[in-house]
């Protein structure tokens, strides 16, 4: 027997521009973008006034500015925006018996079983003004039966608001809406689906199955169950001990604190690559040391939410600096990057460095072909007696055939995209 559930999603509402409206009440009722400030930025957030005049997130700066003059363009602060968003995730977390962190504003929360006690959506709208209250952010949710239509009611929700679907409205709430609203949808598939004359999620549900999947494949099914208001995947417990991590304990103990801080350097550029393949951002580093004598040693620092190598390097050879107090050989060293999320590294891409986003994507592509191995860092090349034996065959690949140098030219020329989940 299945039992109904009810699934919150909570989503704050302008993220980033109602913080800064936190401290500059001036933005209130204003036009305001917040994102890269040159010309080849592109905006992370904006207000709702902003959108009026068809700004929205991902589109260039350039294009923005032009389509809203008088709109105040900010620089984004990732580090307010992440302190907000453990703000609003502690409240989450002392409340909801179980709840998954989707994004840096965004929550689902499974509380089946809560109405026994209260109403569900009378313990949802609790929690949300609390949220509202303490951390003094407007925030949007939606009360359903799972995780899609829950979003899909947030958002319909917005701004400022709070809606509940319950299972037999199911139907007949998704069924007037675009099907640009089903979370999956993204631009290619909407054009197709809408060059079939299929607008509506109620038309989309309507189509027999078999014809999603040998247009769309496995995803058309997922798809077309998302437009009947099926979706079983579970609120899955995100948790702060979630972490990637490596170590390396050596053959021979060392006291080569330069060849130590390549090999971290190494170790932190293989893990972020690794969060950039998951679309995943880290809030904690670790860095582990043990003496020869075994004796242990762990330091760690919370970070703004990142998955750049650049912002998260430095973190770990400070934190080893720390803990490298002794003049003592050392037998292992490690690094761990925890309390992640979803999210992609241009998140915190404030800075006018599109030249850098464009490193980043060309190196992080022949990573992805031949190995994280196969691009490196100069400091990471000279890793001598600490480096693992590397497979030379995997070495010779490294470097680029003249059509992957012209793919690479071509990449960083090609105007910066935002990816964002
Ligand atoms: N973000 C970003 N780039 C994107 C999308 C989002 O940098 N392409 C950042 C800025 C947003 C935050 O993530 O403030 C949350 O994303 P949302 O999609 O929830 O957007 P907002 O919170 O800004 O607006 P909304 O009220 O629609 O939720
Ligand atoms: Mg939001």
């Amino acid at each position: 027997m299945s039992i109904t559930r009810s699934v919150v999603h909570m989503d704050l509402d302008t993220f980033f521009v109602s913080v800064e409206r936190l401290t500059n009440s001036k933005l209130e009722g204003k036009p305001v973008i917040i994102g890269g400030m040159s010309d080849r930025g592109v905006v992370s957030s904006c207000s709702y006034e902003a959108r009026q005049f068809g700004v929205h997130s991902a589109m260039p700066m350039k294009m923005a500015r032009s389509l809203c003059s008088e709109a105040v363009v900010i620089r984004g602060d990732m580090d307010a925006y992440s302190r907000y968003s453990r703000i609003v995730t502690e409240i989450i977390a002392e409340q909801a018996p179980v709840y998954e962190k989707a994004s840096i504003d965004e929550h689902y929360l499974d509380i089946t079983g809560m109405d026994r006690f209260f109403g569900c959506m009378q313990w949802t709208h609790e929690l949300r003004q609390r949220i509202m209250k303490e951390s003094g952010l407007p925030i949007s949710c939606g009360l359903s039966v799972n995780k899609t239509v829950s979003k899909i009611a947030t958002g319909e929700a917005k701004p400022n608001g709070e809606i509940e679907i319950p299972g037999l409205q199911v139907k007949d709430f998704l069924s007037p809406l675009s099907i640009r609203k089903i979370p999956m949808i993204g631009n290619r598939t909407f054009h197709q689906l809408r060059s079939m004359g299929i607008a509506t999620i109620g038309t989309l549900g309507q189509i027999p199955i078999e014809m999603m999947d040998s247009l769309l494949g496995k995803n058309g099914i997922v798809i077309w169950k998302k437009a009947n208001g099926i979706d079983l995947t579970p609120v899955v417990q995100y948790s702060e001990r979630k972490s990637i991590g490596s170590e390396r304990t050596f053959q021979k103990d060392t006291m080569d604190v330069a060849g130590l801080h390549d090999l971290l350097t190494s170790m932190v550029e293989k893990l972020a690559f690794q969060l950039r393949k998951e679309e995943k951002l880290t809030s904690i580093v670790t860095v582990k040391i043990r003496y020869s004598n075994f004796d242990t040693h762990t330091l760690q620092k919370r970070v703004s939410y990142t998955s750049f190598d650049h912002v998260l390097m430095p973190i770990a050879r400070e934190l080893f600096d720390r803990l490298y107090q002794r003049r003592m050989l050392i037998r292992l060293v490690g690094v761990r990057f925890s309390g992640l999320i979803r999210g992609v590294q241009q998140l915190n891409l404030f800075e006018d460095t599109s030249e850098m986003v464009h490193l980043y994507l060309a190196v992080d592509k022949l990573r992805r072909r031949y190995g994280s191995d196969a691009v490196k860092r100069a400091s990471g090349i000279q890793l001598r007696d600490l480096e693992e034996r590397t497979d030379q065959s995997q070495q010779q690949k490294a470097v680029p055939s003249p059509e992957e140098r012209q793919q690479i030219d071509n990449l960083k020329n090609r105007r910066f995209r935002y990816w964002y989940r």
